[in-house]
């Protein structure tokens, strides 16, 4: 009797998912309540998660201290616009970020401490609606989101503090790499929006969108307000942990959505939003960076 090659690559193939389901299953179960950065006295590590302060939020990763390029990066990207530029040379203090955008239920508890308000409710707002728990929250102003970081013991990124955390340190164009965006690396206009789903996703269904610190979602599903408000121009801005102008009209957001194109996918891509607006594909996500930055 001749047996296929095939058949014998499935056979072994079937054999290597049960051996690595079983082993799965001896693996000890990791921590329930990993140490918070808040009170953290090892050196912190990149990839691994903590804890939220006070349990306040999902789980946050380490991004360390140092230089990143921030802005568009022409050797890699042909759809750089007038207000990534110039290409430049960032140094930041190390500081923690949400691993996954703040969802429905995270914001519920600030709510139910009635320090954070309800935020719109229209179709495609998530909050309200059922069995969107784990979805990201969205149809928040910028002082939503503001607030409920305030509430949570974090504060919002500043724009530098997203950037990095989005890209790494390679000037890569999404925060998977090089790679063209598509449904496999994030929540995007693609077959349709929210890749055919006409709405947001949960929080962290594209892991292979991963930043190279492990954040998801950092490419689409929601648009994250950052602190700053809106400057056109990079080269007013500080080389040492930018915070933006010290007033403005407008607040920045980063990351694209699901009701986008790849173009404003890209990690260096800047949205200008009216602070007071709520739009479904607006959500946010924290950090924490030590009791006084
Ligand atoms: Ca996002």
């Amino acid at each position: 009797m001749k047996i296929s090659k095939e058949r014998i690559l499935g056979t072994l193939f079937f054999v290597l998912v049960l051996f690595s389901v079983r082993a799965d299953a001896g693996n000890p179960v990791p921590p329930k309540s990993p140490a918070s950065p808040a009170v953290n006295k090892n050196t912190p590590q990149i990839g691994k998660e903590y804890a939220s302060p006070g349990g306040k939020g999902g789980p946050m990763l380490y991004i360390p201290a140092g230089e990143f390029l921030m802005g568009c990066n022409a050797a890699v990207d042909n759809q750089c616009k007038s207000d990534e530029k110039p290409y430049h040379l960032v140094n930041l203090s190390a500081y923690y970020i949400d691993k996954y955008d703040v969802t429905v239920d995270d914001y519920a508890k600030c709510v139910k401490e009635k320090q954070c308000k309800i935020p719109d409710t229209f179709q495609y707002c998530n909050w309200g609606k059922p069995d969107r728990g784990k979805y990201p929250i969205n149809c928040a102003e910028w002082n939503h989101a503001q607030a409920y970081c305030q509430w949570a013991g974090k504060r919002l990124p500043t724009e530098a503090e997203w950037e990095k955390a989005a890209r790494g340190t390679d000037g890569r164009k999404y925060p998977w790499g090089n790679q063209a965006a598509s449904c496999e690396y994030a929540v995007m206009s693609a077959g349709g929006d929210g890749c055919s789903k006409d709405q947001t996703w949960p929080v962290g269904s594209k892991p292979s969108g991963a930043s190279p610190y492990g954040v998801i979602d950092m490419a689409g599903n929601v648009w994250n307000w950052v602190q700053d408000w809106y400057e056109k121009d990079y080269s007013k801005s500080l080389p040492q942990n930018p915070t933006g102008p010290s007033s403005g009209a407008s607040r920045v957001a980063r990351g694209g959505s699901w009701e986008l194109d790849p173009s404003y996918l890209r990690s260096s891509a800047r949205n200008v939003f009216n602070p007071g607006s709520r739009h479904p594909d607006s959500g946010f996500r924290c950090v924490y960076a030590g009791p006084n930055r």
